[in-house]
Formats: C-alpha cells, sequence, structure tokens
C-alpha cells in the first residue's frame, strides 16, 4: 500500500468517531484498564481548566495547549470548581495511592478529573492527547470512561548511534517529542564509536577536533564491502547535550549517555594514540576501501565493524577515561552511565606484552578476566561518584563487575545469566526484533539496511521476561529496550522510518500488561490513525504490510 492510501485510511478512522468502538480508546500503549461509562463529556468554551497539582506545574499549559490546536480556543483556567461547572480537573490529590509513573482519568458529563503526578500527570495528558476525537462543530465530545494505567516497566527505552552518523540537536528533540508520546522513558545516546566520537570533552579537545571527523573517501555502498559510511563530521557541545538532558526531563526522560570502551575505541585512539597498546601501529584499514595504503597512523574508521585497536588497560588509560566519566556525569544526572563493553576483540592485548604482564601481576588467567579488570576499574570509580554502569551483555564474560546492570542484546541468555546472578537486565535482544537498524519486511522496496528481519509484529510478540526465571529472579528484568544503529541510516528521515512503527510496539510491550496485549487491535485499528498524525507532524513512517506480504 503506498503511503499517501495509508494516511488517508488513518484519518478516515479518526474522523469515523474510532474512539467509539476501539476498547483502547486509540491509546499507545494500552492501558492497563478502560472501562466504560454512561454519556458523554462535552468540552466547549464554557469548559473550565482546574489545576489543583501540586507536581506537575506546567500540566495545564500542554493540556491546554493541545485544546487549542485542536479546538481552536484556549480554555479558561481557575483555581477551584463552581458546583456543575463543566470542568478539567488535574490532580495530586490521591496520587501517592497509584503506581510509579501510573495515573487514573475518570470522565463523566460534567467533569474530567486526571489524577497523578509528575510524569504519571505528564502521561495521562498524552492519554488525553491520543483518545480526544476530533472538534465537531464548536465542540469535542469526549466519551464517559474510566481508565487507570501505570507501567509494565520502569525502563521503556530506546538507543540512538550518533557515531557512525551525525544527527543535529533540532532532529534528537524533535525524536524526544515522539518518545514522550509513546511514553518511553529513557533515551540512550550512543556517543562514541569507532567512527565517531561526538561528545566534547573539554580536558581533551582532540577527541572531537580529531575524533569527531571522518574523511568521507567512501560515499555511498563500496562494492562487495556493504560499507555505508560517508563523510561525516559533528558533536555535541557540552552546552548542547545539557539542553537536550534538561528537555528531556521535562518530558520525563532520562537521557544516559553510552562511552564505549574498551572496544569501539578507534576514534578516540585516533585523537590520543598512547590509548592504544601500540600506539606507533597504523590503523587497520580494510584492502578494499579507497584509501586503504594511503593513510599512515592512527584514523578515525571510515567503514563500519570490529576492530582490534582498543584502549590499553594502563594507568594512563583510566586516568584520562575517569575524567573523561567526570566531565559525562557533570552533564548527565541520570543514574546509569553506561561503558559499551561490547565487541572488544583480544588479539592486542594478546600481543602485547604490557597487558601480559599485567595479567600475571593481578592474577588474571585470560583476557577475558582482563576486559572484567577493565570495566570493574572504571565501575569503581563511576560509583564513587554515586552513579551506576550499564554495559552490553559481553561485561559478564571474565566476571561480573559487582553493580553492573546488563543490557542483553546477543539473545536472551546474557540477561538470563545476569538476572540469575541477582543483576538488573535490560533486554534488548537483536533476535527478538529489537534491532530497529534491521529490516522491516521481505519486500525488495526496503530501503538499504544492514541485514536481519524485525517487522513491527516481532517486537510487539515479544516478551521481555524469560519464562527460565524464577518469580524472585524475574524482578531483575527492569525493562526492555530499541536500538537504532545507524551505519546505514544517514538521514533523519530515515531514522524516522525504521523508528515508526516499531516504538510503538516497543512501547506497548514495554508498558502494557502481557494479557491486554492485542495486537489485531493495534495494527487494525490504532496504528493507522497514529501514523496519519505522524504524518501531520512531519514525521516520517514505514507503511505497514501485514507479515508474509
Ligand atoms: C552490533 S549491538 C553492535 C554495534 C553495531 C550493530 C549493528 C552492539 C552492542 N554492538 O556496534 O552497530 O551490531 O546492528
Amino acid at each position: 500500500m503506498n503511503k499517501a492510501l495509508h494516511i488517508v485510511i488513518g484519518v478516515l478512522i479518526s474522523i469515523s468517531a474510532f474512539a467509539q468502538s476501539d476498547p483502547n480508546l486509540g491509546i499507545i500503549p494500552a492501558p492497563v484498564s478502560v472501562t466504560r461509562a454512561n454519556g458523554n463529556f462535552i468540552l466547549d468554551k464554557t469548559t473550565i481548566l482546574i489545576n489543583q497539582s501540586i507536581d506537575g506545574a506546567k500540566i495545564n499549559d500542554l493540556l491546554n495547549a493541545f485544546i487549542v490546536s485542536r479546538a481552536g480556543f484556549a480554555l479558561r483556567e481557575a483555581k477551584i470548581s463552581q458546583p456543575n461547572q463543566k470542568s478539567i480537573l488535574l490532580t495530586s490529590v490521591g496520587a501517592d495511592k497509584l503506581p510509579n509513573e501510573g495515573y487514573t482519568i475518570k470522565i463523566n458529563s460534567n467533569q474530567i478529573v486526571i489524577t497523578g503526578r509528575g510524569a504519571g500527570l505528564f502521561y495521562a495528558v498524552q492519554s488525553m492527547m491520543q483518545m480526544m476525537p476530533e472538534k465537531a462543530g464548536d465542540k469535542i465530545t469526549v466519551l464517559a470512561v474510566s481508565i487507570n494505567d501505570y507501567p509494565r516497566f520502569s525502563y521503556r527505552g530506546t538507543m540512538l548511534d550518533v557515531s557512525r552518523h551525525f544527527f543535529p540537536i533540532s532532529f534528537i528533540k524533535k525524536y524526544i517529542d515522539q518518545l514522550a508520546y509513546y511514553k518511553i522513558n529513557t533515551f540512550h545516546w550512543h556517543l562514541t564509536d569507532d567512527q565517531g566520537w561526538r561528545l566534547e570533552i573539554k580536558k581533551y579537545p582532540k577527541l572531537t577536533t580529531v575524533g569527531s571527523v571522518r574523511n568521507g573517501s567512501i560515499i555511498g555502498r563500496y562494492p562487495g564491502t556493504g560499507n555505508y559510511l560517508t563523510e561525516v563530521k559533528g558533536f555535541y557541545t557540552q552546552d548542547e547535550a545539557k539542553e537536550i538532558v534538561k528537555y528531556a526531563a521535562e518530558r520525563y526522560i532520562t537521557v544516559i549517555p553510552e562511552i564505549e570502551l574498551p572496544g569501539h575505541a578507534s576514534a578516540a585512539i585516533a585523537a590520543y594514540p598512547a590509548l592504544s597498546c601500540f600506539p606507533d601501529r597504523d590503523t587497520f584499514v580494510s584492502d578494499k576501501t579507497a584509501w586503504a595504503g594511503s593513510r599512515k597512523g592512527k584514523q578515525v574508521q571510515q567503514t563500519w565493524g570490529v576492530f582490534d585497536d582498543i584502549f590499553v588497560p594502563s594507568q594512563n588509560t583510566f586516568n584520562m577515561l575517569n575524567e573523561v566519566l567526570d566531565e559525562v556525569i557533570a552533564i548527565f544526572p541520570s543514574k546509569y552511565i553506561h561503558i559499551g563493553g561490547d565487541e572488544a576483540p583480544k588479539t592486542y592485548w594478546k600481543e602485547s606484552p604490557f597487558c601480559q604482564a599485567l595479567m600475571k601481576e593481578k592474577g588474571l588467567k585470560d583476557e577475558h578476566e582482563l576486559q572484567s579488570y577493565f570495566i570493574q576499574t572504571i565501575e569503581k570509580h563511576v560509583n564513587e561518584k554515586g552513579r551506576s554502569i550499564i554495559g552490553w551483555d559481553e561485561i559478564l564474560e571474565g566476571g561480573l563487575a559487582p553493580n553492573a546492570t546488563v543490557m542483553s542484546w546477543r539473545g536472551e541468555a546474557g540477561g538470563i545469566a545476569a538476572a540469575q546472578q541477582n543483576h538488573d537486565v535490560i533486554m534488548t535482544p537483536g533476535s527478538m526484533g529489537l534491532y530497529i537498524d534491521h529490516q522491516q519486511s521481505e519486500s525488495p522496496d526496503e530501503p538499504l539496511t544492514i541485514g536481519g528481519l524485525a517487522p513491527y509484529q516481532k517486537i510487539y510478540g515479544y516478551d521481555p521476561i524469560p519464562q527460565v526465571l524464577t518469580a524472585d529472579q524475574r524482578k531483575y528484568i527492569k525493562g526492555v529496550q530499541a536500538n537504532m544503529w545507524t551505519e546505514y541510516i544517514k538521514t533523519t528521515s530515515k531514522i524516522e522510518n525504521h523508528a515508526f512503527p516499531r516504538l510503538m510496539a516497543l512501547s506497548e510491550i514495554a508498558w502494557t500488561p502481557v494479557d491486554r496485549k492485542d495486537l489485531k487491535n493495534f495494527s487494525e485499528e490504532r496504528l493507522p490513525v497514529h501514523l496519519a498524525r505522524l504524518d501531520k507532524m512531519d514525521v516520517n513512517f514505514w507503511v505497514p504490510t501485514p507479515i508474509g506480504q
């Protein structure tokens, strides 16, 4: 189906009073419970907006701005309601009994009462924005219902790789707006990798003057290599990163920065070669690349992959990384700092006399234990600053750092093992569709991707809690995340094409109880309306095809 036709269908569903028939009122993620009551609430110019909220100061502005956009008029605001006066009441009274991030919306013919605090109130308004029908004449008719809602998981995340390709702050904000709309509360910002260091570090300016620049002799897909990296330079200043943290926090989204170590470190090593086991060795460059052999020294990688030149576990490296992390911690108030940990080949550590001597001195039996020593040294510093580390599941190898949270990407095994060791876990298995850089269908019209097949239906079908875990171990599964790697994603419009509708499916598996999930209702009743709405907001999306077509 083409995009325009898809949008028309979405609009038709929405104006044919879809909320009347949809048991989920058009809300994504589906609420925990929706109960129909008698009658309707008629919103018109006589309705007043009452803000009794003690927590969520700007929430009335947010709701009123939406009403202006939908109805063309603002509601008059007051502190208290007169008897029988038609009103929308925002309140935190009674919200202490609600689960974290939870809210209720109770609608009868006279009043809409929205109860919650902080994130809960914010999410209530997101639900209102999604369920509110279009204006008819000079009024909006809202069904009388009672909604009780709260999330299944406390961590509902998505990762964006800004190293392989770089995306401007303006886009990051637009993306965060969409995450908030779907009650996703964590934005994992993959800021460093072999192909670019993207965060200003004041003490180490070369990380960005050298490490953020890729010369781009490979344009487009280099024949036979699958490579698709193009010329890129760019980084976020600390002020810009702070601006994003603030913007996200206003939308109840935590930004978790990722600084990759000890692997995926070519950009940092290009800037400061002393971070390598072999500072004088040229960066390995695939002989398929256009500039192979013509460049000397350490280079920011031009192609994607996994590279041997990783951080040397020397005191110099730890001192520098600790200082880098201190600046990172000062920018990002998140409890978690992501330290990477994935795909660190041990080739150089095996060859390095320094590493071998260190292993002997510390009694480490192999290079996995050396990696564990590396991560634990970093963890100690991060913990001293009052923060915790998250790492990709390779941090299990050689022994988990004592307080680490594990992000399980190579299937579910890492997450299961970590939960069994009483460590917190975020599930993000590529094999279950959580890699949203993968293809969305088998159609030949799909845009070029890194490979793999991850249609939104696959994400929808995934339950982040592995059945093999005991009831006690299941408590360690804190949530679920979808990852957007950008080797093949150069434009913001392609990010959006990859993100939607998959992030909507993610939001539902992260929020909605398993027994409330309903793929048919999601796909047929809610999705078309939401996608048409994205189009109105100038957000690109992928036109869903039923599985098997
Ligand atoms: C594996 S997932 C990686 C990334 C790549 C991705 C491509 C993970 C922790 N590492 O470096 O971008 O595959 O899908």
